[in-house]
C-alpha cells in the first residue's frame, strides 16, 4: 500500500534532516509525523518517526548529544501564556524593541544604542484600559544573529509587532530580511491570517503581524513610514517614539484591536458590575461561551442571563444563544 505523503511532507524531511538544533528538530519531528495519513501504508513510516521522536527527546534530556555535532540552546523556547493576550516584539537589531517593552511595563530590559544587545526572552504585563496584555521582547533577527528557538514563541503567539526603527540605516532591507527568514522557516507574518480550514499546507504557521514604524521623530521618519506603507500594503503601520505618549497609545489600542478580543464583565445579583477582571471571549461569543469561559460547571447550569450594554435594555432578559458585544456587563442566573 503506498504512503501517499503530501508534497509539503518530503520538503520538512529535507529540511528536518538538516537541522541542528534539537529544539526545532524534535518540532519537525512532531509535525512530521502528524502529516502522516494513519493507515497501513505509513505504520512502518510512523514507528519510525516515533523512534526518531523519543530519541530526539533522550538527547534532550542528556543534554544533547556531541557526537551528532546538535547542541541544545540555553534559551527559553516557550513563554507561558498571561493576560489576555500575547504579544510578541520582533524585528531587526537595535530598532527599539526592548524600549518599547520599557515603556509598556514594569520589566526591566537591557536597552543600549548598540545592536544584539538583547539575547533572551522577557515578558512584561502592558495595561490597557481593564485588562492586562502580555508583551514579549525578543533578541533581534539578523544575517549574523538567528536563535531557532524564537521560532516556538513566535509559533504559540497571538499577534506579533514588527517593530521598524526608521532612522537605523537600510531599515528596509533589515525589516525584509526577518519576514523572510522566518518564511524560510515555514512562518508567515501576514496582516490577515487565512481561515485554518483553508490552510493546506499545515508545515506553514500564519501569524497576524502589526508594524511599529519606530524612532518616527529620526530624520525623514514621516517619509520613510509613507515608504513602508507601501512596501506593506494591508498592514497596520503605527508611526511611533518612546518619546510621544499619544504614538504609544496609539500602538498599545491598535494591539488591542488586533488581538480580536471582546471584555464582558461580570454582575452578581444585587450587586455592582466588577469591572476589574472581565471575562475574555472571542468577538461573536454567546452568553453561554462568556459562561463557559468562567467555569465549565457555570455553562452546564446556566439558566438565563440578564445583560447591559450598548443596544440593549438595561437588564435585559436573553437565552444562552444571545451574542454579546465588547464590554456588555452579564448578570448569569443558574
Ligand atoms: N530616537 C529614538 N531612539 C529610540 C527610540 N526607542 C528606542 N530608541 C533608542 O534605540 C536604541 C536601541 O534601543 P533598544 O530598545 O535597545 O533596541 P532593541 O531593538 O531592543 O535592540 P537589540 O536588543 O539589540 O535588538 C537605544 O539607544 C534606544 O534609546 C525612539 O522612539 N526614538
Ligand atoms: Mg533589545
Amino acid at each position: 500500500m503506498p504512503a501517499n505523503l503530501p508534497p509539503h511532507y518530503y520538503k520538512l524531511e529535507r529540511e528536518f534532516k538538516a537541522e541542528r538544533d534539537l529544539n526545532e528538530k524534535l518540532r519537525m519531528a512532531q509535525e512530521l509525523l502528524a502529516l502522516m495519513p494513519k493507515h497501513k501504508g505509513t505504520d512502518k513510516l510512523q514507528a519510525e518517526m516515533k523512534g526518531k521522536i523519543s530519541k530526539l527527546k533522550k538527547q534532550m534530556e542528556s543534554g544533547g548529544s556531541k557526537s551528532g555535532g546538535a547542541s541544545v540552546t540555553a534559551a527559553i523556547d516557550h513563554i507561558d501564556k498571561e493576560g489576555a493576550g500575547q504579544v510578541i516584539l520582533i524585528g531587526p537589531p537595535n530598532s527599539g524593541k526592548s524600549s518599547i517593552l520599557d515603556y509598556f511595563s514594569n520589566a526591566k530590559p537591557l536597552i543600549a544604542d548598540y545592536p544584539y544587545t538583547t539575547r533572551e526572552p522577557l515578558a512584561g504585563m502592558m495595561k490597557f484600559e481593564t485588562i492586562q496584555l502580555q508583551l514579549v521582547d525578543m533578541p533581534p533577527i539578523s544575517p549574523d544573529f538567528f536563535e531557532t528557538w524564537m521560532l516556538g514563541i513566535i509559533r504559540n503567539s497571538d499577534l506579533i509587532c514588527m517593530v521598524a526603527g526608521l532612522g537605523d540605516d537600510g531599515f528596509e532591507e533589515q525589516v525584509q530580511y526577518v519576514f523572510d527568514k522566518l518564511k524560510e522557516r515555514r512562518i508567515i507574518l501576514t496582516h490577515t491570517p487565512p481561515d485554518p480550514d483553508d490552510v493546506e499546507d499545515l508545515s506553514l504557521a500564519y501569524k497576524k503581524t502589526i508594524i511599529a514604524a519606530h524612532k518616527i521623530y529620526d530624520d525623514e521618519g514621516e517619509v520613510r513610514k509613507s515608504r513602508f506603507e507601501e512596501l506593506y500594503p494591508g498592514f497596520t503601520v503605527v508611526g511611533t517614539s518612546i518619546l510621544d505618549d499619544e504614538t504609544m497609545d496609539r500602538l498599545r489600542a491598535t494591539m488591542f484591536d488586533k488581538l480580536n478580543i471582546m471584555r464582558v464583565y461580570t454582575k452578581t445579583i444585587g450587586h455592582d458590575p466588577d469591572f476589574s477582571d472581565p471575562i475574555i471571549v472571542p468577538p461573536g461569543a454567546t452568553v453561554e461561551e462568556a459562561a463557559f469561559a468562567l467555569h465549565k460547571d457555570f455553562a452546564y447550569k446556566l439558566q438565563y442571563a440578564k445583560v447591559w450594554g450598548e443596544g440593549k435594555h438595561d437588564g435585559q432578559r436573553v437565552q444562552k444563544t444571545f451574542v454579546l458585544q465588547d464590554g456588555d456587563i452579564i448578570e448569569f442566573h443558574l
